[in-house]
């Protein structure tokens, strides 16, 4: 757990904040289709999960989310394709919809939070009037993330990595999957499929039809758009 000056001193001095892509695949064209930004740095930014975790303990989440989050578009966005930001519902409501939604960025919801849904639904909505889509994180044994799914009409589902790890050698896991992807089409919510990281899992996932993922076999994150390549071909 980090001390509070340490958290609040990322807020104050967010040109600290690194910006990391990691590219999401189209499986079928083996492009990238898009990129999920991720804060890094040096320091106590090498490790955001733990400096996350201590900004919501000291109530300074909301604060710390929305700095990250302006940090990664004052890094631009990629040339074609899409830039999918991870934000809590905390965050989400200290930042204006009208200064930042643009069509090609991707609210990726990481946290439900403690807010009301209603609320959320209505500031999801301006990020959708202007013009930004919504991606819910993690879905999978997060009970607040699986209810996200499927009550606020998200554009997007991110498939959590511990549905696809083992995927290859576990039935259930994939018996799991196809369900899921049935509930995504239900939705109208495009899946993606996270944390590939062997072959096998690739081959199930292309199997099930599943058309967009990432994951380090794909492509691990690296400071700038360079071309990701995929592995095992396209
Ligand atoms: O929850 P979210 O999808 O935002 O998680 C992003 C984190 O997951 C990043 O820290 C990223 O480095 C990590 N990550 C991305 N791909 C993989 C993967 O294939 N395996 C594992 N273990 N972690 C991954
Ligand atoms: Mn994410």
């Amino acid at each position: 757990m980090l001390s509070k000056k340490d958290v609040e001193a990322v807020i104050r001095h967010p040109e600290r904040i690194r910006v990391y892509y990691q590219p999401v695949m189209n499986l079928t064209s083996g492009q990238p289709w898009g990129y999920e930004a991720l804060a890094r740095g040096e320091g106590i930014l090498a490790k955001p999960g733990r400096l996350f975790k201590s900004a919501e303990a000291w109530g300074l989440l909301g604060e710390l989310d929305a700095a990250c989050f302006k940090a990664v578009l004052a890094g631009g966005l990629p040339p074609g394709g899409f830039l999918a930001v991870n934000v809590t519902a905390t965050g989400l409501i200290n930042l204006e919809a009208g200064v930042y939604a643009k069509s090609s960025l991707i609210i990726e919801l990481t946290e439900y939070g403690q807010l009301d849904p209603r609320e959320l639904a209505g500031v999801l909505e301006r990020w959708r009037r202007d013009g930004a889509r919504i991606a819910i994180d993690d879905v999978g044994p997060d009970i607040g993330q699986l209810k996200a799914a499927l009550y606020l009409k998200p554009d997007f589902i991110k498939l959590d990595r511990s549905l696809v790890a083992g995927c290859d050698r576990y039935s259930s896991k994939r018996l799991f999957l196809a369900q899921a992807l049935e509930v995504c089409r239900y939705l109208g919510a495009e899946a993606i499929a996270e944390g590939i990281e062997k072959p096998g899992e690739l081959k199930v996932l292309r199997d099930l039809g599943i058309e967009y993922a990432q994951g380090y076999l794909l492509g691990r994150p690296q400071p700038g758009w360079k071309k990701a390549v995929m592995a095992g071909g396209g």
